[in-house]
């Protein structure tokens, strides 16, 4: 049985030892269940990383946040102790100031200007800024576009909102965009959201469909308002430290099939979206268009502002937004 007990001995142990040869397979971390696109594309990503090495490198995924919080894994896939890790780019954005950037909200203009943005220049410039901090970037997974949904009742402008317990990932980023719509963010992590949605400690929080209808979240709070506020995609990172163990070739062998993993994860995704949608609708949850999203993106430019702070990050939103008139 691994725990995070465990991880961290045998992490620290191997830290120790400058450890060579690595018998174990590399463990990856996964805050959704088993058959969620994400788990799935890491798990494409491990067939071919055992193929490609002739079994030399394999990689165990423990999915259903079973090591813990997306921020506490990052702790421990920094230090070394966790191998892999697929998490949202939220618990990334105290630490390196790029990742911020495709959170933003109304950023991109539709899901083909999201992936071109990632596929191109401006992701893989995400995935290097990570390196300084302990991680390496290997791929960006698609989490589709976020929305609001609640226990009280339809949202169709920021009013709507007002007052409201949301609850937002850890990120402050998150934090000041529900602040700017007017309703109170709670900082919680993702398996505390359905206990605080039965139980009342939020009213509401913020997702795509493939959450939402995964965690049960639509059995407590039955409208959901197509927001779209933000794209922010998922990530896999490496903890650099396991990264430098390994040899240039399997290096290689990785980084290909973290990318060849992308396309197989995003078919799974678009048919995860309609699948979601289709389930929560039938179980009788009120979805709504908004007809006036710009009461939304009017409030954000002080987010914008706070947050799009370095020449960097400005220089990001500019490629991104010249990549947008090309899709
Ligand atoms: C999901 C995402 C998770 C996690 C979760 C959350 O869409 O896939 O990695 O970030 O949202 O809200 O905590």
């Amino acid at each position: 049985m691994i725990n995070r007990r465990h991880l961290i001995a045998t992490g620290a142990a191997a830290a120790m030892a400058g450890c060579g040869q690595v018998e174990r397979p590399l463990y990856s971390a996964d805050a959704h269940v088993a058959d969620y696109p994400t788990v799935q594309g890491v798990q494409a990503m491990a067939r071919m990383v055992e193929e490609r090495s002739g079994g030399r490198q394999r990689v165990k995924i423990f999915a259903g946040a079973q090591l813990g919080s997306e921020r506490d894994t990052l702790e421990l896939t920094i230090f070394g102790a966790l191998d892999l890790n697929r998490v949202n780019l939220a618990p990334l954005n105290a630490f390196a100031s790029e990742t911020i950037i495709p959170s933003l909200p109304f950023l991109f203009n539709s899901v083909e200007h999201m992936r071109t943005s990632l596929d191109g220049a401006p992701g893989q410039a995400i995935l290097d800024a990570l390196r300084p901090h302990g991680l390496v970037g290997l791929c960006f997974y698609d989490s589709g576009a976020r929305s609001f949904y609640n226990t009280r009742g339809p949202v169709h402008a920021p009013e709507d909102l007002q007052g409201l317990k949301i609850r937002v990932q850890n990120s402050d980023l998150y934090v000041a965009m529900v602040q700017a719509l007017g309703a109170n963010p709670t900082p919680m992590s993702f398996t505390e959201v359905y206990q605080g949605l039965v139980q009342g400690v939020i009213d509401g929080a913020e997702n795509n469909m493939p959450s939402y209808e995964s965690t049960r979240h639509f059995e407590a709070a039955r409208y959901y308002s197509y927001s779209r506020h933000v794209m922010a995609p998922e990530i896999l990172v490496m903890s650099k430290h396991r990264w430098d163990r390994l040899s240039g070739e399997d290096q290689a062998i990785f980084q290909q099939a973290a990318r060849d993993s992308v396309p197989v994860m995003r078919e799974l995704w678009d048919a995860r979206v309609n699948n979601a949608r289709d389930r929560v609708l039938a179980s009788g949850v009120e979805t709504n268009e908004i007809a006036d999203i710009g009461a939304f993106s009017d409030r954000m430019e002080s987010v914008w502002d706070r947050f799009v702070a370095s020449d960097v990050q400005r220089r990001l939103v500019e490629d991104i937004r010249n990549l947008g008139g090309q899709v």
